[in-house]
């Protein structure tokens, strides 16, 4: 389907400034234009606006929670709208926070049309916090819990119903990092959870087949690219680094087995920080990888 760039300038919910300028780093990674060359027809619909980072500390668990619900508001909107005109929503965040906006858009949009929905995560970090649990009250760290029904209304009522997805619905990939008391809500809610110790005992191949399984014409794939979820050794332009991702082989193994089932029908590209980055390489990283989530191969394959 076309491709619809919609960028989400913030960083209201990471725990570092700088999210906010992924979107163009992206474009200056030359995103657009490496899709076009793939035959991809893409329009860039520039980006939302929304409030200013206010720079507060937790409030009741919460940073900046009215940001947060005005970001993810006027992204559910932008992203429902090119959903129902049969395209497909790439969202150039941004921190990951705003995954609750996008991906509340797909469920509904899911719901509208009769889809199976099936989300994978690709992140060092399973994002699961609640405000009780949450070590830094960042929301970034919380956008599952929220999509699942756990989280303060104003988010998890965002596209009407709650909650927009079911725990089964959801596959981590990389995952990493995850803290104290959010390890007991993620068992507790029985989250498909494929960790690294998993990746390096099986293989990402198997991994991804695991994953990917029951992925059918009648699912719509939604994926969630934490940037972080790659080794810090190959993408350092990120807020919160976490030593062992993936490297690039595995990166591309994923990116080609998503497009081989040929389902993707939206996508977040999240935590990109340029301030962090070193002559943009994360940028340009994950611009390569997108290409591959697009189909593109330089192997010896058709
Ligand atoms: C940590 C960091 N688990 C938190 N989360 C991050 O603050 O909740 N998610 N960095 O991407
Ligand atoms: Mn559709
Ligand atoms: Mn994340
Ligand atoms: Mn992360």
């Amino acid at each position: 389907p076309p491709v619809s760039l919609i960028g989400a300038p913030t960083d209201i919910g990471a725990g570092h400034r700088g999210a906010s300028l992924g979107p163009e780093a992206l474009r200056i990674a030359g995103l657009a234009e490496a899709l076009a060359g793939r035959g991809v027809d893409v329009r860039d619909c520039g980006n939302l606006a929304g409030p200013a980072n206010p720079w507060l500390p937790p409030d009741a668990g919460y940073r900046h929670l009215e940001q947060v619900v005005a970001w993810n508001g006027a992204l559910m909107e932008a992203s429902l709208r090119e959903l129902r005109a049969g395209r497909m929503p790439v969202m150039l965040g941004g921190d990951h926070c705003l995954a609750i906006g996008s991906i509340t858009a797909v469920a509904r949009h899911c719901r509208e049309t009769g889809k199976k929905l099936r989300v994978l995560w690709l992140d060092a970090h399973a994002d699961f916090n609640t405000s009780e649990v949450t070590p830094s009250g960042n929301v970034h760290g919380m956008p599952v819990a929220c999509l699942c029904g756990l989280g303060p209304e104003a988010l998890t009522r965002l596209g009407g119903d709650a909650p927009a997805l079911l725990p089964q619905e959801i596959r981590q990939i990389g995952i990493r990092s995850v803290d104290p008391e959010e390890k007991r809500l993620v068992k507790q809610h029985r989250l498909d959870i494929y960790d690294m110790r998993y990746i390096d005992e099986v293989g990402m191949k198997r991994v991804m087949a695991q994953a990917l399984d029951g992925v059918d014409a009648d699912t719509h794939l939604h994926v969630s690219f934490d940037v972080d979820f790659l080794d810090p050794g190959i993408a350092p332009g990120v807020g919160t680094t976490v030593p062992g991702g993936p490297n690039y082989r595995e990166a591309q193994l994923v990116m080609e087995m998503i497009a081989d089932t040929g389902r993707m029908g939206s996508l977040d590209i999240v935590e990109l920080n340029p301030v962090l980055d070193d002559h943009n390489i994360t940028a340009e990283l994950a611009v390569d990888l997108v290409e591959s989530l697009f189909g593109k191969s330089t192997l010896m394959r058709d």
